[in-house]
């Protein structure tokens, strides 16, 4: 009888990864897992369930994905919270999160991507590049998105390396016209997921999406609710690594696994208990998404004696914020409904984004955060253009903010060190 792992190796092959590099790939991997996560004091129980799925990550979960292929059922492949799991699970489809978070293969990727472009897009092309993405070997469907001009630029040579990309585009501007444009896009994905999937979406079947993507974003709500007592119940990196999980997991099984670690929270805060001792320096990361492994900068910050208490993210409240009302009786109705709620995405690419710099005031306040590190990849300039703002409204109401630029080596670490160390100094 073939072991589990015998049985993965067989799958990684038949999807055409290097296996040598993916060997190397998960061994670094399980190393930074052990060294970030399990060497934590006082973790939830729950979290068990997470260190499973990490442990998983590209085995039984990949397997998972496959089974439903072989079932007749699709599996989507993104980049961006903007593409709506909704659509996706009405036509029982899998909406999975595609691997941004490491660099791989760079001398690979720098043949088609200029040098300076951002951690994120390389890693997208690193991975695939490398073959060490048992994901993007799995999608039936790569959904691109006009967001950022790295971004958008890089698709296009994507779309030279995969057979399967589909490139969505999105407004920049948050006016009528903005809207209209998100709309007819989602329309037009609604019409090629269905095609794809051989699927007719009815009102019934887009209400069951809605249904689910609601409940596992009302699970996530109540993470973060819960993370603005003091002492902080959970840290800011197993709540990270819960945003991410949400990117790949199965939603039911996700939404319950959260759930059942936030009554774990709730118990601890009633009884007044944290994973920091009660008045330990609380920060809110701000600025771009941290896929999984990008575990870099939170590691500091909680070696360095502070917790995060959110994350003014798209791996956090940026893309967990508000949920789609079910409210109509036709799919017309419920699009706009899916409309309403994605179109208040505060992402950097829109002009202007002036409600970005009120969630992070706010949430600095609903968490009571002592400070705010904003954190933007290098090369990438909307954030970085941002930072400049955020930086500023926070500072005028008294809130300090560390504006900080890194990328996924391990190079500047010890400058990153030095300099959060200094900012969790000045906020005790
Ligand atoms: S909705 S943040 S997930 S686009 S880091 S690739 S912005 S140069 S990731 Fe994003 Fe959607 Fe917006 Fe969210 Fe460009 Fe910046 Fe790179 Fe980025």
């Amino acid at each position: 009888m073939p072991t589990e792992s015998t049985d993965h190796r067989q799958m990684w092959t038949n999807l055409g990864l290097d296996l040598e590099a993916h060997d190397a790939l998960l061994e670094v991997l399980g190393h930074g897992y052990e060294a970030v996560f399990l060497s934590q004091q006082n973790r939830p129980k729950g979290m068990d369930y997470f260190n499973f799925v990490m442990s998983e990550v590209h085995g039984l979960r990949v397997k998972e994905l496959l089974d439903e292929k072989a079932a007749g059922r699709k599996v989507f492949g993104s980049f961006c919270v903007f593409v709506p799991e909704e659509i996706v699970k009405s036509v029982d489809g899998t909406l999975v999160g595609l691997c941004t978070g490491a660099d791989f293969a760079t001398d690979a990727v720098e043949k088609y991507l200029p040098r300076n472009t951002c951690a994120l897009i390389k890693s997208a092309f690193g991975f695939k590049l490398g073959k060490v993405c048992p994901y993007i070997e799995s999608v039936d469907m790569i959904i691109g998105e006009n967001t950022c001009d790295g971004k958008k630029k890089a698709y296009e040579t994507l779309d030279t390396l995969v057979p399967n990309l589909y490139v969505m585009d999105l407004p920049q501007v948050k006016n009528e016209r903005g809207r209209e444009l998100l709309k007819a896009e989602y329309v037009r994905f609604l019409r090629k997921v269905e095609e794809l999937s051989g699927v007719t979406v009815d009102v019934p079947r887009m209400k069951h999406g809605i249904a689910l993507a609601n409940a596992k974003r009302a699970a996530l709500h109540r993470l973060s609710k819960l993370r603005a007592a003091d002492p902080a119940p959970i840290s800011g990196l197993d709540a990270l690594l819960i945003n991410q999980v949400g990117f790949y997991d199965d939603v039911e099984r996700f939404t319950q696994s959260v759930n059942a670690v936030c009554d774990e929270l709730d118990e601890r805060v009633a009884a007044g208990e944290g994973v920091f001792p009660k008045g330990t320096p609380r920060i809110l990361m701000s600025g771009c998404p941290m896929a999984v492994p990008n575990w870099k900068l939170p590691w500091i910050v909680e070696s360095m004696g502070a917790v995060i208490v959110g994350e003014e993210s798209c791996v956090g409240e940026r893309g967990t914020r508000g949920l789609v009302s079910d409210e109509g009786d036709t799919l017309e109705d419920l699009i706009g409904n899916i409309v309403d709620r994605y179109f208040d995405i505060d992402c950097a690419i829109f002009t202007p984004n002036t409600d970005r710099l009120e969630h992070a005031m706010e949430m600095s306040k609903s968490y009571s955060a002592d400070g705010v590190i904003h954190y933007c990849l290098n090369f990438c300039q909307p954030y970085q253009m941002e930072s400049y703002s955020v930086a500023e409204a926070l500072q005028s109401e008294g809130i300090p903010a560390l504006r900080i630029e890194t990328d996924y080596s391990q190079e500047d670490a010890e400058q990153l060190k030095t300099r959060v160390e200094a900012f969790v100094e000045m906020l005790r």
